[in-house]
Formats: C-alpha cells, sequence, structure tokens
C-alpha cells in the first residue's frame, strides 16, 4: 500500500476529512474533458459510490470518444437551467475557475452545502469553500490517488484505470517535465490494483478515427515556421472541420506536433472557436515559460504548456501570437546567449 508523507497527509487532511464527511457529492470538471478531468471524475464517483454515498458527475458537454469508457453510469449531461436536488458537497476536480465550466456554475455555487477544488494548476485565486491545488503533481488523477489513500478508501481496478488514464494522457504518456519519480511511483502501485494498461492504451493511443487524420492532414499542410525555425504555428478553422468531417476535439494533440518538430522551441496552435473568438495554445520544449507569454494575452497555464483566448478573426490572432512568440524568443536569446540557436548559427 502507498505510504503518503506525513507533509502531504496534513496539507490533504481537511479536504479527505470533507469527502469523507460528505454523504452525497456532486462532481464537476472543465469543458472539453481530457484524460485527467474524466479520469479524475470518475476515480472519485466510483470510490464514493462504493462507499455507498451518492456521487454523480455533471457535465454540460460531450465526451469525448476514447474517453467514454471511463463512465460506468456516472454523468448526468446538464446545463444553465438545470435545478438538482441539494447535496452535502460540489467538489471540482482538475479546474481552477468556474468559468472553465460556463453552463454549470449555478449548480456548483448553489447545489452544495459546501464547495471544494482539487487541482494541478496555477491559480491565482481560490475558487471554492476549501481548496487543495498542488502545482507540482503531474495531474490531478495523481493528487486524487493519495487523496483517497488518506481518506482510507477502498481501492480498486476501476480506480486505478481511471487514475492511470489521468496521469498517463496529462504526462504525454510520461514525457512531460511534471512527470516525476512520484507519478511512476504511484503509478507503478496502480499495477497492484490489476490495471490493464494494454487495454487502455489500445483505446486511448491506437483508436484513431481517419476523420481525425484527414483534419491534421489540412492543418499540417499550412503550417508555418517562423522565428528562423525556433517556432512553428498552426490553426484549425470551422471550415476544415466541416471538410474533414471531424470533431472538435479532434484537434487535441496537433499542438505537441509542432513543439516535437526538430529545433522547435514553441509551438503555436490557434482554433477558430467562432468567426472571432480564438483559442490559442503553446507548448514549449526546454527554456521559455509559455504561460508569461500566455499572461500577456490574458490566459495563463504551465511553463510548457498554456493558452489564452483572443476575442478577433484568426489572421489577426495569428499575427498577435506570432509577435508575441517573437519577442518571448528574442528576449530569451538576448538575456541567455548560446542556449536557443538559429539553423544558421
Ligand atoms: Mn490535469
Amino acid at each position: 500500500m502507498w505510504k503518503v508523507s506525513e507533509e502531504t497527509r496534513n496539507r490533504m487532511q481537511a479536504a479527505a476529512d470533507a469527502l469523507k464527511s460528505a454523504e452525497s457529492v456532486y462532481i464537476f470538471s472543465h469543458i472539453v474533458a481530457d484524460g485527467d478531468a474524466l479520469g479524475s471524475c470518475a476515480a472519485l464517483c466510483c470510490a464514493m459510490r462504493k462507499a455507498g454515498k451518492k456521487a454523480d458527475i455533471l457535465f454540460e458537454d460531450e465526451i469525448p470518444d476514447n474517453l467514454k469508457f471511463l463512465d460506468k453510469g456516472y454523468v448526468t449531461f446538464v446545463d444553465e437551467n438545470t435545478q438538482l436536488e441539494k447535496r452535502d458537497l460540489c467538489v471540482a476536480l482538475d479546474c481552477s475557475s468556474t468559468s472553465r465550466f460556463p453552463k454549470r456554475e449555478h449548480l456548483f455555487r448553489n447545489a452544495g452545502e459546501k464547495t471544494l477544488c482539487i487541482d494541478h494548476h496555477i491559480s491565482r485565486q481560490a475558487m471554492a469553500d476549501l481548496n487543495y491545488v498542488d502545482s507540482s503533481a503531474s495531474a490531478t488523477a495523481e493528487i486524487l490517488y493519495e487523496l483517497l489513500v488518506v481518506m482510507g478508501a477502498e481501492l480498486d481496478k476501476e480506480i486505478g484505470e481511471a487514475v492511470y488514464t489521468g496521469i498517463a494522457t496529462d504526462t504525454g504518456n510520461f514525457q512531460y517535465t511534471n512527470t516525476t519519480k512520484k507519478t511512476h511511483l504511484i503509478t507503478a502501485e496502480l499495477y497492484d490494483l490489476g490495471i490493464d494498461t494494454k487495454k487502455i492504451n489500445v483505446i486511448l493511443y491506437q483508436s484513431v478515427r481517419p476523420q481525425k487524420l484527414r483534419l491534421r492532414n489540412l492543418i499540417l499542410d499550412e503550417m508555418d515556421m517562423f522565428c528562423g525555425g525556433l517556432a512553428s504555428i498552426a490553426w484549425v478553422t470551422l471550415d476544415m472541420y466541416r471538410e474533414a468531417d471531424a470533431k472538435v476535439d479532434e484537434s487535441d494533440g496537433i499542438n505537441s506536433v509542432l513543439r516535437d518538430i526538430r529545433g522547435v522551441e514553441i509551438g503555436v496552435f490557434l482554433r477558430e472557436k467562432h468567426r472571432d473568438e480564438i483559442k490559442v495554445g503553446m507548448r514549449s520544449k526546454e527554456y521559455i515559460d509559455v504561460s508569461e507569454i500566455c499572461a500577456g494575452m490574458g490566459g495563463g497555464g504551465h511553463k510548457h504548456a498554456a493558452g489564452c483566448t483572443l476575442h478577433s478573426t484568426l489572421p489577426e490572432a495569428i499575427l498577435k501570437v506570432k509577435e508575441a512568440v517573437e519577442n518571448a524568443i528574442g528576449g530569451f536569446r538576448a538575456t541567455h546567449p548560446g542556449l536557443l540557436k538559429l539553423p544558421e548559427e
């Protein structure tokens, strides 16, 4: 059995107590759910129900196909008009602001006696009555695993697979720098619960729809290199989704592809959400803190993965983002000579 350090146990105790004393909970996570969002929710929901409590996950948008295996009758779809019976606790996982689930904000605020937030994103403001945020954790699922241990929850294969999904996806399959020794040690513990990693990996990574590849082709066809090859940029328009017959979440993962190019430090991906609303995603490889670049445009995130929303047309957004990235790379090269070299240097 995994031993939670004394220090972590102390910091987590209040959150663990809140969950233990709650007889009924609603569980929330951000829109456009990823493996960590749904994995964390499913692990908690499963553990709470096993303990004989009322627990439901509330969602407002579709679950990506490859994550549907995590929903064993846990998810209820709601909207801004939904009224629900009051429960003891509303728990938000893997998001640090209610703006990440706009149609459920009223439920989070009013459908529980208390609110609890468990997250690994750096945030400026506490969103709930009780907040447990650990930005050193690779995934919310990593935090949740320890929290369940502190709660004395009964762990099983299903919980293990949900936690594994959260950690594997949020670490880019254990590649990102958020992956630590502890991440691996906790993952190793999951094997003792009988998790089937082959099955999960086929579901997560080897079940790609052809439409997604068609979309990727359209996107990469227009990819552009700039900053002398230190940065790459690509975008997806509403028309491209239509042309490829692809879903919105099927442009996920392109941002990493852009960063993975040899010599590239920053990969930028823009998604046209509406004609005048552009979602910007940024990934960096080694040195540059892209959360700072995105903060300058009203967004935020982590050092190597960040984003923001621009209210402009796509061509305007491309220009603005390119300029911000050029400034950041130029500034870094000026203060750290020799670290980010252009191919010709
Ligand atoms: Mn996460």
